[in-house]
C-alpha cells in the first residue's frame, strides 16, 4: 500500500518536471497523456485498487486523485505560459519597421498623343486661333456632304468609313475633324479663326494607321485670306512645333475640299536631308494637308464665295508625336503598357 502511495509521488514529481519541460502545445498534451490522461499512469493506479481494503483504497484513491489535481493545475499554468510566448514570437515576427523608407509613389503623367495635341493646340492658340469641338459619331452631311464630297466620291470608300447602321439615319463615326468646321461656319459669320482638335476613326490599320486616331485641323475665313497667309501661318507653326531654322516645302496635292491644295514637308528630322528609311531617301517628311478652301463648301454653309476666302489645313497627331519621339509603330500608343508609356 505504501509502495502505492510512493509510487503516486514519484509519478506527480515525475509529471510535474515533465509539464515544466514541455515547449509546446503537442509536448505538454503528450505529458498529459501519459501521466493524468485516461490511459496514463494515475488511471492506472486508480483502476488497481479495487483489490485493496476500504481504507486502503481511501488512501491510495485520495493521494491519486490530489496528484492528478495538481498535475491537471500545472498543465493549465503551463499551457497559459507557452501560448502567451507563442503569442509574442508572433507579434514580434510581424512587428512593422516604422523607420524603414517609404516607397515612392509612382506619379503619372499625360498620354504623349494627348501631350502632343495640346502643343500644336497652344501654338494655333498664341497665332489667334480659337478651339472648338463636335460629335465623333457624325451625320453624313456634315462628314462628307457638305464638304464636297457627294456620295460616289472614293473618299467614302466602304474600306475606310465606319457607317453606324443606326435608325437615326445616315451617321457614320467621322473620319476627320472637318464637319466641325461646318458646323462652325453654320453658327457663325466671317470673320473666323477656328482650330478643331478631336479623335476621328477610320477603317484601317497597320504600322502607320490606326482605326482610332487624332487630327488637329484648322482654318481662317474673311474677306481677304490668301494662299500666302497659309504659307506665313503653317511656316511659322512648324518652327514653333519641330525648330526655329527649319526648312520646308509647299507641294501641290488634291483633296475634295479645297482647291488649289498643297502639302507640308519639313526637312527630314531624322537624317537632316541625307536620305534615311523614315523619309524613304527624300530628306522630306510630310507633315500637313493644306489649302484655300473650295467654294463649293462656302456653298454648303450659306457663305458667299464672291464675298469670302479662306484656307484650311489638317495634320495626323500621330504621325507628329512619332517623328517627335522617334516611335516607329504607332499602335504602340494604344496598347497601353505602361514600359512604353512611361518613357515620355
Ligand atoms: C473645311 C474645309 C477644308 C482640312 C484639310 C487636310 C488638307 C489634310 C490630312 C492630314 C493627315 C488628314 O490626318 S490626316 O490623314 N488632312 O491633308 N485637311 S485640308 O480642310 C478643310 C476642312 C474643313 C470646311
Amino acid at each position: 500500500m505504501t509502495e502505492a502511495i510512493d509510487r503516486v509521488g514519484e509519478l506527480a514529481g515525475e509529471g510535474l518536471r515533465a509539464l515544466s519541460g514541455a515547449k509546446t502545445e503537442s509536448d505538454l498534451l503528450e505529458v498529459k497523456g501519459r501521466y493524468f490522461g485516461k490511459k496514463g499512469a494515475v488511471s492506472a493506479i486508480l483502476s488497481g485498487i479495487s483489490s485493496l481494503s476500504v481504507e486502503e483504497r481511501k488512501r491510495v484513491g485520495g493521494a491519486a486523485n490530489e496528484a492528478r489535481t495538481r498535475l491537471e493545475a500545472a498543465f493549465e499554468a503551463r499551457l497559459a505560459e507557452i501560448r502567451e510566448k507563442d503569442r509574442i514570437a508572433r507579434e514580434g515576427a510581424e512587428t512593422v519597421d516604422v523607420t524603414l523608407p517609404g516607397r515612392a509613389l509612382d506619379a503619372g503623367h499625360r498620354h504623349p498623343i494627348s501631350r502632343t495635341m495640346a502643343d500644336i493646340v497652344s501654338i494655333f492658340g498664341r497665332l489667334g486661333f480659337s478651339v472648338r469641338g463636335g460629335p465623333e459619331i457624325e451625320k453624313d452631311y456634315y462628314n462628307f456632304e457638305a464638304l464636297n464630297i457627294p456620295k460616289d466620291h472614293p473618299a467614302r470608300d466602304m474600306q475606310d468609313t465606319f457607317y453606324m447602321d443606326w435608325p437615326e439615319g445616315d451617321l457614320v463615326l467621322r473620319t476627320h475633324t472637318s464637319p466641325i468646321q461646318i458646323r462652325t461656319m453654320e453658327g457663325m459669320r466671317p470673320p473666323v479663326r477656328v482650330i478643331a482638335p478631336g479623335t476621328v476613326y477610320r477603317c484601317d490599320s497597320d504600322i502607320t494607321h490606326s482605326p482610332m486616331f487624332h487630327q488637329v485641323e484648322g482654318f481662317a475665313v474673311d474677306t481677304d485670306v490668301t494662299m500666302s497667309d497659309l504659307k506665313g501661318l503653317l511656316t511659322e507653326f512648324c518652327r514653333m512645333m519641330f525648330g526655329k531654322d527649319l526648312p520646308l516645302r509647299f507641294r501641290p496635292s488634291y483633296f475634295p475640299f479645297t482647291e488649289p491644295s498643297a502639302e507640308v514637308d519639313i526637312r527630314c528630322v531624322i537624317c537632316g536631308g541625307s536620305g534615311c528609311r523614315v523619309c524613304g531617301n527624300s530628306g522630306w517628311l510630310e507633315i500637313l494637308g493644306s489649302g484655300m478652301i473650295d467654294p463649293a463648301v462656302f456653298g454648303f454653309v450659306g457663305y458667299d464665295p464672291e464675298r469670302y476666302t479662306g484656307f484650311a489645313f489638317g495634320m495626323g497627331v500621330e504621325r507628329i508625336a512619332m517623328l517627335r519621339h522617334g516611335v516607329n509603330d504607332i499602335r504602340l500608343f494604344f496598347e497601353n503598357d505602361i514600359r512604353f508609356l512611361s518613357q515620355f
